[in-house]
């Protein structure tokens, strides 16, 4: 082809892992939309063109796969999400239910658990001198906190966060320690869509909201299982991640930290620029349902789209000052849960949870500092801390 901008930049590669800010600023410098050889996709990185891809639902299709396998050519590892990956109308239904289950109202209701779980999980810490924040933490409290809101027993929760490698593990090519994982834990599934179902939900649960809507006639049975293996599925690692990845940002800037100490009010705020600055989900996908034209780029149909919104909350276009991370920072319209009809639904309860835990934290902490090396995850999906070895100084 002709007079495309190409690049042998490797989102999946571990250096590219180790550093995607530095190849994002690459790829902004090469042109607007750019084709990544290695894989064979296309790919966009300015916050305008991250945009302008993510709400034409009628030329960049969810239909093809969340990730760079390409649906319409190969078969899906599991069920596609029927909210995730498909288009209107079918989306629209199933997008009210879920949008209805994490109203505010339902949001106001669960407030508090998330404020005493966050204070009591601080607490256990506080004293502790040095601790592996994310084990104690970063993952433990999301773990703890979801679950229960949607209305999962106790048993077995660890199976969420093997499902969730699963499923952002799917957003990836197809690589070998992804299919000895699948192999390893290949009972996973099942567990989780026997947890799906609506004798296996507590009272009073979201998930419980879900299969309301199935008795109102708006779902199936089935479809509110599906909904409920959404929550499952895209809930867990994504809070794990982007609370970490917050905290990592905090512990490497004291000064900010002392912001959020000095005014815990500043938590939401701090975590919404944390999501701007080093989000949890750097990239999403869509695939083209006809031959378009992007920025002056033809692209055919049928092929992937790689839309870095990690880059998007890095562009000098958009945002001043972008790799200066401040939690007091007015911030426009960051795109780390994505946009348009297929924007985070679960985005206000990972807001809550998020402002809920750095309050605690912030009411609670004094001062920490990273004391060792951190652990980088290495999911295509999604960008975490394994480990964060941290030093407390209570208040
Ligand atoms: C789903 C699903 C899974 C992963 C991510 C996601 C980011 C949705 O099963 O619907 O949204």
């Amino acid at each position: 082809m002709p007079n495309r901008i190409t690049s042998q930049i490797d989102p999946f590669s571990p250096e590219f892992r180790a550093d995607p800010y530095s190849a994002y600023a690459e790829l902004r410098s090469l042109g607007k939309v750019v084709y990544l050889e290695k894989h064979d996709i296309w790919c966009v990185h300015h916050y305008d063109t991250c945009q302008k891809v993510l709400t034409d639902y009628d030329t960049y299709s969810n239909a093809g796969g969340g990730g760079i396998r390409n649906y319409f050519k190969e078969k899906p590892w599991r069920k596609p999400s029927i909210i995730l990956e498909v288009d209107p109308p079918e989306h629209t239904r199933t997008r009210t239910v879920l949008s209805r289950a994490l109203s505010p109202k339902v949001l106001r209701q669960i407030r508090e658990r998330f404020d005493a779980d966050a204070a009591r999980m601080v607490a256990e810490v506080r004293d502790r001198g040095e601790i592996e924040a994310v084990s104690a933490l970063t993952r433990a409290y999301p773990l703890k906190v979801f679950p229960d809101s949607v209305g999962l027993a106790e048993e077995g929760r660890e199976n969420l966060l093997i499902y969730g490698t699963m499923v952002f593990g799917a957003f990836g090519p197809v690589v070998p320690w992804y299919e000895e994982y699948m192999e390893t834990h290949k009972d996973v599934p099942d567990w989780i869509v026997r947890r799906c179902q609506r004798d296996m939900l507590a009272e009073g649960g979201i998930g419980q909201i879900i299969y309301g809507a199935a008795d109102e006639g708006k779902i199936t049975e089935e479809e509110a299982m599906m909904l409920v293996r959404t929550f499952l599925s895209a809930g867990v690692d994504t809070t794990v991640d982007s609370i970490g990845l917050c905290l990592w940002a905090l512990a490497r800037h004291p000064e900010q930290y002392a912001k959020l100490r000095d005014d815990p009010t500043l938590a939401r705020n701090a975590f919404e620029e944390a999501t701007r600055w080093d989000s949890s989900s750097q990239s999403l996908f869509r695939t083209t349902l006809k031959e378009t034209e992007l920025a002056g780029q033809t692209i055919g149909a049928n092929e992937k789209v790689m839309i870095f919104i990690g880059s998007a909350g890095r562009d000098p276009e958009h945002f001043e000052d972008p790799d200066t991370f401040d939690i007091s920072r007015k911030i426009k319209g960051q795109m780390g849960y994505g946009v348009g009809i297929h924007g985070c639904v679960g985005q206000m309860f990972a807001r809550l949870e998020a402002e809920c835990f750095f309050q605690a934290f912030a009411q609670q902490i004094d001062s920490m500092a990273v004391t060792g090396p951190t652990g980088l995850r290495m999911h295509p999906g999604l960008r975490g801390l394994t480990t964060l070895p941290l030093a407390l100084t209570p208040k």
